[in-house]
């Protein structure tokens, strides 16, 4: 007998993959048995694989379902289940103690990409304020996503709304991803939908890729194979054509920019003798000198043009300059605040949105902050090391930083070298199981929240089943442990969670808000913006705030930090014991490491690693053999998927696999951390996963 649907709910993820969807939730029995796009939605918003497949992560068996403790030693995997008040009891006691004998700082609070897209259920928001009001403690200042975009661009642009419309695209005569694979990495849910529809409107989309992506497939009409981390040659070579032939246009870099100049004369090769051609750029980046000015001279001519740089170009070593660069590239060719053009800064979801307040968070004095890519270092050196801080304790809530920073073994170590750990999460994870006591948490299913998409739109989601088993949520969790700490009512202000949200609701934007609800989508007005158009229209009577009031080609305040005022090639060959270039991007079907315990996932065969035939050959490697892949960090075991689909003297590795380690450390489950630095990229401090320099060899061969 067909069973009717109890009911369909609107709903959202709340998750860290840049899209922001509008779903509808069917509900049958207490189970989520599908979801859908939510059909009110315009026609290019899409879902993806990871939203539809969310019923197999809410009814997962492996779900926690009661708090945890550790009974062996962390990493073993022995726990023992404990009633909630117990939990409570010993959290609220040790970081009381902790507090007392050590300072609140001594407390590092880890609040990652977990569900960072609610107004409400922030992992990031809720873990800030209990921690502000408990009297502070350690944190993170940037991301391990775009840390170095986001320092350059307040030099270039003196801010960050620099971002576009995906409907914008409409206008543009060229697209360029440049390092962008947004069919399968979401930078907003209308985006890969635009992409299509301009491919088959017979406009030019030009991927800059060292793997043939998802996007090349579907999305490209050409394909740029280039060596990761080189990307800043070939943009000077391009920037060397538009010069040299006569396409540049000066009169707009002269009255939007400061120091285009100066770019000019290192690019012309005037300031050091090289002039940045294509063949010199050729020798760099493995991008042949005839492609490149074939890409310049489309550029020169075919306007407007959108420059679309992924986050992949500057988590890199050296990854400021390739931001500097692309923006004066879209300097050059006059498409900066042009609808169908580009800033060539971050374009996703870098607009406003339609207003709604955010759980907030109390000031304090005692919150230090620190470059999350190197944590692990901070936790290990301490006030000895120069760090601000001597860590005692660590505390995570939606993150799995253990296996997504960078150089597991090293944050194994600093795990293992404070007193107490906890986590907060619904699945076991490599960071849960290093942990003391472990809190079974929601899914954001289970749960009412407002999401923030990519684009000018806020979605309702609405809780479509009741939280499973003993779990809660992180307020829930957080309002019992601010009473037992003394501030109880600071931190919930006395109100539910529904209660915060119908408080924000009032604040909001929105005026129906029965009808958002049923509905699940609230429409911003304007679908058709692009980033610093008002400045490009009336530069002075809006001008940036930056020090000249124009974008910064030239910054004297970037140039205090030691490095060159002008964008240049800052670009690291591999060494030569360890000669292969590994990047490790995103995968389609997990954001970040999650999903990567479910079922569902295992036919995309995540866990190999990609080389291009000509290096198996010459390496006398054959398809699908164990390889051992070595960087200084560690060492891994990995099946091999040997094709044309990657450049040569590249590899590449999904990020986001657990760790798995045998006896001697050697890493088995694929985590592409093992082998990854926490050496950042200068000055920013930001993350660089694909400068990853490892050598290869046979199974065992070395
Ligand atoms: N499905 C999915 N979507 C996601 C995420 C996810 O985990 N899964 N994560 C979200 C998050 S947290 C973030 S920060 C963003 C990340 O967004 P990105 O940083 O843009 O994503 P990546 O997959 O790292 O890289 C994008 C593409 O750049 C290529 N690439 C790598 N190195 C280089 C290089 O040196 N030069 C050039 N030209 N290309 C290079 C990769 O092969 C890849 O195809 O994505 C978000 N969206
Ligand atoms: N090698 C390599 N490493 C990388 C990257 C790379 O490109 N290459 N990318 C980096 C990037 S850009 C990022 S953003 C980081 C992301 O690193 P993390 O912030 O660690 O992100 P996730 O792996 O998604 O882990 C989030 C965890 O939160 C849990 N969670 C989800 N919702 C909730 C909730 O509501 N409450 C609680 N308490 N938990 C919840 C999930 O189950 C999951 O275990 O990884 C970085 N690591
Ligand atoms: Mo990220």
């Amino acid at each position: 007998m067909v069973q009717k649907l109890e009911k369909t709910v609107p709903v959202s993820c709340n998750k860290d993959c840049g899209g922001g969807c509008a779903l509808l939730a069917q509900v049958q029995n207490g189970k989520i048995v599908k979801i859908t796009d939510n059909p009110l939605i315009d026609e290019h918003m899409k879902g993806c694989i990871r939203g539809y497949h969310v019923p197999d992560t809410v009814h997962s068996e492996l779900r926690l379902k009661r708090p945890l403790l550790n009974t062996g030693s962390r990493g073993s995997g022995e726990f023992k289940e404990i009633a909630w008040e117990e939990a409570f009891s010993r959290i609220s006691e040790k970081l009381g103690e902790i507090r007392e004998t050590h300072g609140c700082e001594s407390v590092l609070a880890f609040n990652g990409s977990g569900s960072c897209r609610g107004a409400f259920h922030h992992t990031n928001l809720q873990t800030q304020r209990f921690f502000s009001l408990f009297g502070g403690f350690t944190g993170r200042n940037d991301s391990y996503s775009n840390a170095a975009a986001g320092y350059v661009e307040k030099f270039l642009f003196g801010t960050r709304m620099v971002g576009l419309d995906p409907p914008t695209l409409e206008h543009s005569r060229l697209i360029i991803l440049w390092g962008a694979n947004p069919s399968s990495v979401r930078f907003s849910s209308r985006i890969e939908s635009w992409l299509h529809k301009r491919k088959d409107d017979g406009i030019p989309v030009v991927v800059i890729d060292p793997r043939r992506s998802r996007t090349v497939r579907k999305l490209a009409t050409q394909w740029i194979p280039i060596q990761p981390g080189t990307d800043t040659a070939m943009m000077a070579a391009v920037l060397h054509v538009l010069l040299e032939e006569g396409y540049a246009d000066l009169e707009f870099a002269e009255k939007y920019t400061i120091g285009f100049d100066d770019l000019s004369s290192y690019i012309l090769g005037r300031t050091d003798g090289i002039p940045k051609d294509p063949e010199w750029a050729e020798g760099i980046c493995g991008v042949p000198a005839e492609t490149i000015t074939h890409l310049a001279r489309t550029y020169g001519t075919e306007k407007p043009a959108a420059l679309l740089p992924g986050f992949s170009i500057q988590r890199i070593l050296g990854g400021e300059e390739t931001y500097r660069f692309a923006t004066a590239l879209q300097a050059a060719t006059g498409n900066i605040g042009r609808v169908g053009g580009s800033s060539g800064g971050e374009f996703k979801g870098m607009l406003p949105i339609p207003y709604f307040p955010q759980l907030p968070v109390p000031e304090t004095s005692a919150f230090v902050r620190l470059p999350v890519y190197t944590w692990p270092d901070a936790v290990l050196e301490g006030k000895d090391g120069g760090y601000p801080t001597d860590i005692r304790a660590i505390y995570n809530v939606g993150t799995n930083y253990l296996n997504q920073g960078s150089d597991i073994k090293k944050n194994i170590r600093a795990f293992n070298s404070v007193e107490w750990v906890v986590t907060q999460d619904y699945f076991m994870t490599p960071t849960a199981r290093y942990s003391d006591i472990v809190l079974p948490v929601t899914t954001c299913f289970e749960r009412e929240d407002v999401v923030f998409p990519a684009d000018n739109y806020l979605f309702y989601s609405g809780k479509a089943i009741d939280p499973l088993y003993e779990t809660k949520n992180d307020y829930e969790i957080f309002c019992e442990l601010s009473e037992r700490l003394g501030f109880g009512s600071d931190f919930s202000e006395n109100r539910t969670s529904e209660q915060w949200l119908e408080k924000f609701m009032a604040e909001s934007d929105i005026e129906d808000t029965d009808r958002f609800k049923t509905t699940g989508i609230f429409k911003g007005n304007d679908h058709h913006r692009t980033g610093l158009s008002d400045f490009i229209a009336k530069p002075q009577e809006n001008p940036l705030d930056t020090p000249s009031g124009k974008i910064e080609i030239r910054s004297q305040a970037y140039a205090k930090t030691g490095f060159s005022p002008i964008p240049e090639c800052r670009i690291t060959a591999p060494p030569k014991d360890h000669p292969f270039r590994m990047i490790t991007p995103h995968a389609r079907f997990r954001v970040n490491s999650q999903n990567s315990n479910l079922k569902w996932i295992e036919p995309f065969n995540a866990d190999r690693l990609q080389m291009s035939l000509r290096d198996g050959e010459e390496l006398g490697i054959s398809q699908g053999d164990r390889v051992r892949v070595s960087s200084p960090e560690g060492a891994m075991d990995i099946e091999v998927n040997l094709s044309d689909d990657i450049i040569r003297g590249a590899v590449s590795l999904l990020q986001g696999s657990w760790t798995v380690m045998d006896e001697s450390g050697v890493e088995k489950g694929g985590a592409a951390n093992m082998l990854t630095s926490t050496t950042p990229t200068m000055p920013s401090q930001g993350a660089r996963t694909h400068s990853v320099f490892v050598r290869i060899g046979k199974y065992n061969a070395n």
